[in-house]
């Protein structure tokens, strides 16, 4: 199960960089938990907030036999999430494609998916999550992000809230759906959470500026999307940020 092993401190540089430097030696589905990180980080080396009170944690996927692109690994963490945060803690939260939970808008967890390669194939996976708890969000981030305590003035156990997702993880999704023949049953029900739609206006904000387009499909890894210029482009989940327009 994901989390028997459990490696805890109190406070590290970041769960993803550990696991990173100890891949090797640890076996597959090991869990990292930080009360608290001095060096998270997110996409495109993107600092991520994580004070004492959020849940910061990252897990160790060695897939044998088992889909190796690890978007689905940050997929399987946006639902397992989505899900607890609604059944136990009667938070809804929509999910904003490709690794995000939101509230009201709102950014309440964010999730980062990282291959670790030997040569060509992937060695492992290392997924980090970071969910705001029981933390109150600093004033630089008030207009973008919440946390479960500024939303329900209620806290959470920590511990008790990481088995719960990560069983839900386990036995709702990862034992049932990753393999390599059911796989896309389970990116199909992800696409079906999403906050976007087929004809929907975005925004595509990327390194180079910034693209206005129509949603013509949405797949796992990427959009497509016919552009304003009338040309149509995949755009691909690593590389942007999406903002929904209305017409
Ligand atoms: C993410 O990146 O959303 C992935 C974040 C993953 C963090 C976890 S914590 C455990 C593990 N160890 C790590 O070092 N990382 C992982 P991205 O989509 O790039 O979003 C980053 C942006 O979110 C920043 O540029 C800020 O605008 C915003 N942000 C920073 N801290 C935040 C927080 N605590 N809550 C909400 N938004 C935050």
């Amino acid at each position: 199960m994901i989390g028997d092993k459990l490696i805890y401190f109190d406070t590290i540089n970041s769960t993803n960089i550990f696991l990173k430097e100890h891949w090797k030696e640890l076996p597959s589905e090991t869990v990292v938990w930080a009360s608290k990180q001095t060096g998270g980080y997110g996409r495109m080396k993107r600092e991520w907030i994580s004070p004492r009170g959020g849940l910061w944690f990252s897990v160790l996927f060695k897939p044998k036999n088992r889909p190796m692109n690890p978007w689905h690994y940050v997929r399987l963490y946006t639902m397992a999430i989505k899900n607890v945060l609604s059944k136990k803690f009667k938070l809804e939260t929509v999910i904003k494609w490709p690794n995000d939970l939101l509230v009201d808008n709102k950014k309440i967890c964010g999730i980062l998916g990282e291959g670790i390669y030997t040569g060509k194939t992937v060695a492992a996976i290392i997924v980090g999550i970071g969910l705001n708890v029981n933390n109150k969000i600093p004033d630089e981030l008030k207009d973008i992000a919440t946390s479960y305590i500024e939303e329900k003035n209620k806290k959470i156990n920590l511990e008790k809230l990481l088995k719960q997702i990560n069983s839900t993880a386990y036995y709702k999704y990862y034992i049932k759906y990753f393999k390599n023949n059911t796989i896309s049953v389970f990116t199909k029900q992800w696409i079906n959470n999403l906050n976007i739609r087929n004809g929907d206006f975005i925004k595509i904000i990327s390194q180079n500026g910034e693209k206005h387009g129509k949603i013509v499909s949405i797949h796992g890894d990427y959009l497509e999307v016919l552009l304003e210029n009338g040309l149509i482009e995949n755009i691909y989940a690593g590389e942007v940020s999406l903002r929904k327009e209305s017409v």
